[in-house]
């Protein structure tokens, strides 16, 4: 008897944009050169951030901090994508996601003092708080779709997890359902090769991790993480095939994690120094410069400008979150539950 087969799949990796700065012109994205400014300045004041936050933690002014450094392509690519009408939900490691939409810069350093007042969503974004918990807000990004979808909503959420995240039950349990109700919700796993110390060869014997949606029933498609056409492409493709639609997809930013997995780590420990060697000519950052450099829109003397108004702005907002002060220590039992128990309201007393 001759073997039939009855499914297939394969997995495409999707590069437009190559270490050199060349790009695929036959597959390039609509994006005009204000587009790139504006991702060129995303990515400047992401990193700028990201290098502020390191070092508040090391002055004792912030708590422990995850740094984005080397994946912000994948942030922001995928961020730019989004309309204002989708529903986002981040993991921890998403501050490029938030800068991207608008999220007050001075809120973001506020959440990582250990202030959860950081993280009370300004009315006009559609973007959840942080989930520390890894991965268990996939669910949560499935149960929106599910609602979009009832409701007829022209809308799509976006979950976005790491590497490790995709083991956890809640991201099968995610797309599974997702798979069965055809809903739109796009996945987003940023592989950044690293689980805290444990490599990705050890966390799945997959060879990717965008197969993984074709056990659910939908499309799964590997980017190069740290190329931002690449991800804002797939992303987008992602989102409009969502709210036509045609389901959920899986997109696996493969990029890399070049700081410790947060303040609190050191990688130096666990990982060979060559590696992040290797990565550090992948930047995504030289990467849009060397593209714009050739298309005739970068200077140095706009990059310098683009640096310096970052270092101001950014900087202003500490300020500004540095005086907002600390918040009531009431506030730890009065968000609770929507009414304080019998207990709490004993217990509250106590702190007045
Ligand atoms: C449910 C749960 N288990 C364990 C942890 C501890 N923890 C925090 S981050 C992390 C690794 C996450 O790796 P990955 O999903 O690849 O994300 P990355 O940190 O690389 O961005 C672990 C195990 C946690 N926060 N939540
Ligand atoms: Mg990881």
């Amino acid at each position: 008897m001759p073997e039939n087969i009855i499914e297939k799949f394969e997995i495409k990796h999707l590069q437009i944009l190559d270490e050199k700065g060349n790009a695929d012109t036959a597959i390039l994205p609509n994006l005009s050169d204000n587009d790139l400014k504006k991702l060129f300045e995303l990515l400047i004041l992401s990193r700028q951030f990201d290098q502020r936050a390191l070092q508040l933690h090391a002055e004792g002014r912030l708590g422990t901090y995850a740094s984005i450094l080397g994946q912000e392509a994948s942030q922001i690519g995928s961020a730019y994508a989004l309309e204002k009408t989708d529903w986002v939900f981040p993991s921890f490691r998403e501050m490029g996601v938030y800068i991207t939409l608008g999220y007050p810069i001075w809120m973001l350093f506020q959440y990582w003092t250990g202030d959860e007042r950081g993280m009370k969503t300004p009315d006009d974004l559609n973007i959840f708080p942080v989930s520390v918990p890894v991965g268990t807000h996939t669910p949560h990004a499935v149960g929106a779709a599910f609602a979009a979808k009832i409701k007829g909503h022209k809308t799509a959420a976006l979950s976005y997890f790491g590497d490790g995240g995709s083991s956890k039950g809640d991201f099968h349990e995610g797309l599974n359902i997702a798979g069965v109700h055809k809903l739109p919700v796009v996945f987003i796993c940023q592989n950044n090769q690293w689980a805290i110390s444990l490599p990705r060869e050890k966390q799945t014997a997959s060879k990717t991790i965008a197969q993984k949606a074709y056990s659910y029933g939908f499309e799964g498609i590997q980017v190069d993480g740290n190329d931002i056409f690449a991800v804002y492409k797939a992303t987008k493709d992602a989102l409009e095939k969502a709210k036509a639609g045609g389901g959920p997809t899986l997109i696996e930013c493969f990029t890399y994690r070049m700081s410790d997995h947060t303040t609190a780590d050191d990688a130096s420990r666990y990982r060979p120094k060559e590696d992040v060697e290797t990565w550090k000519d992948k930047d995504p950052l030289l990467r849009l410069k060397l593209y714009m450099q050739k298309k005739g829109i970068w200077t140095q003397s706009y990059e310098d400008d683009v640096k310096k108004k970052a270092t101001e702005f950014v900087d202003s907002e500490i300020k500004k979150e540095e005086a907002a002060g600390l918040p009531d220590s009431k506030d730890i039992i009065n968000y609770t539950y929507k009414d304080l128990t019998q207990r709490q309201k004993k217990e509250i007393k106590e702190i007045a």
